[in-house]
């Protein structure tokens, strides 16, 4: 009986597997920068061929503010953006980007990244790092 309970306690333990599942869905801190007090969430989640991406920020206002993944971390960001998001409106986007999977993303180091407007792309408003 003993022999038993031990040869299931080794199978329980094989039955584990070694490496930990992949997330199918993350959520990330959006932290303001610039004053502009836009601090907020994102979630980038998994979907068939690609991710959807939704940001929640406050403050937005009614502007549209260009969003996109960055190369980087929001401490030291490559300025080209590698993929373009819905702008975020009134703090809200939403977007569906192909060809990119969230696991890729946590390979990798990057960043969503909020501008302040079309016209104003250099200043940042809001980031945070998708890990
Ligand atoms: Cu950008």
């Amino acid at each position: 009986m003993k022999q038993l309970a031990l040869t299931l306690m080794l199978l329980a333990a094989f039955a584990i597997p070694a490496a930990s599942q992949e997330p199918t869905s993350i959520t990330i801190k959006m932290q303001a920068l610039n004053g502009s007090g836009e601090d907020g969430m994102a979630t980038v989640t998994q979907a068939s061929g690609g991710i959807f991406v939704s940001v929640a920020l406050q403050n937005g206002g009614d502007v549209s503010q260009p969003t996109h993944i960055h190369i980087g971390t929001c401490g030291a960001i490559n300025k080209a953006p590698e993929y373009a998001l819905r702008d975020t409106v009134d703090g809200k986007g939403e977007s569906s980007v192909a060809g990119v999977s969230l696991s890729d993303l946590l390979k990798g180091h990057y960043a969503i990244n909020v501008h302040k407007s079309g016209t104003d792309l250099g200043t940042y408003v809001s980031c945070g790092n998708i890990r």
